[in-house]
């Protein structure tokens, strides 16, 4: 069974970024969600149509939660609120300010949970064409090669990433003093803008950690089975490991995990 749904969530993935790659020029027409920080262009609601109606046609006893049906209200009560057994974490494409400006790091993210827990994660970007995947228990994969995270053993050999959640893109954001407290302490700081990517270069090695407040489900739930095959550990920012309803993340290569968490909070 989990099987063949991986092959599906892989090919579904694709087919929903080949369709934002023909939309390219369509990238700027956008509408304003709760700020002008926080923005959806018609493509992620019609790659949100498209996923989910492969999802209903092909499995239509899953469920499903998906960023621009679901977005309003507090996303997870409604993950609580789900019944057991299969169900899919969907955001059409995360990193949406990236696809506006034609930034090429944005992704279509599918988490696919058994009875609440994370068992399978894809994550396609449609413009450098790298498909991330993995299934518990089975490893994970860029384009069918296995992915491993980072060597480095402690923060100040790190090259770390985070970012702001549209909500909280302020002067007296809360993310602004987790970043001066890592100010000179590690490598350097990337924030690139998806969060589901992001975690995907910790799972091969490209970033040794990424933190970030104030995501929801469909933001992390992936990245998560993803970084987690690839040898890596996700938890909250208490060292909680992560459950799908924790809005604070810390990704990492493991090694780091308990040095960051102390520098971070
Ligand atoms: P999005 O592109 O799907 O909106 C940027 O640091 C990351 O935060 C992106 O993955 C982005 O996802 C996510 N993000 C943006 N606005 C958010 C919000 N209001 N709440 C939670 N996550 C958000
Ligand atoms: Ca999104």
């Amino acid at each position: 069974m989990e099987d063949q749904l991986y092959d599906f969530a892989c090919r579904l993935a694709e087919e929903a970024g080949q369709y934002i790659r023909s939309r390219m020029d369509d990238r700027t027409n956008m509408e304003q969600k709760t700020n002008g920080s926080d923005l959806v262009t018609v493509v992620d609601k019609a790659s949100e149509a498209l996923l989910m109606e492969r999802i209903q046609a092909s499995y239509p006893d899953h469920w499903i939660l998906s960023e621009e049906t679901d977005g309003e209200g507090n996303s997870y009560d409604k993950l609580r609120g789900k019944p057991g057994g299969y169900g899919w974490i969907l955001d059409p494409i995360d990193g949406t300010t990236n696809f506006i400006h034609g930034v090429p790091h944005f992704a279509v993210s599918i988490g696919i949970v058994k009875d609440k827990e994370p068992v399978i994660g894809v994550i396609y970007s449609p413009l450098t064409g790298e498909l991330f995947a993995a299934r518990k228990g089975h490893g994970a994969y860029v384009n069918g090669q296995a992915i491993r995270v980072g060597e480095e053993a402690a923060v100040g050999q790190a090259l770390l990433g985070t970012g702001f959640y549209a909500g909280d893109w302020l002067p007296d954001s809360d993310a602004l003093p987790e970043v001066a407290r890592m100010v000179g302490r590690c490598r350097n700081l990337r924030m690139t803008g998806a969060a589901s990517l992001d975690m995907c270069w910790v799972a091969m090695g490209r970033l040794t950690g990424y933190w970030h407040r104030g995501l929801h489900p469909w933001d992390s739930a992936a990245g998560t089975v993803i970084v987690r095959e690839a040898g890596g550990t996700v938890t909250d920012y208490e060292g909680n490991p992560y459950d799908m309803t924790q809005s604070t993340i810390v990704a990492t290569n493991g090694r780091i995990h308990q040095e960051l968490i102390q520098q971070l909070c």
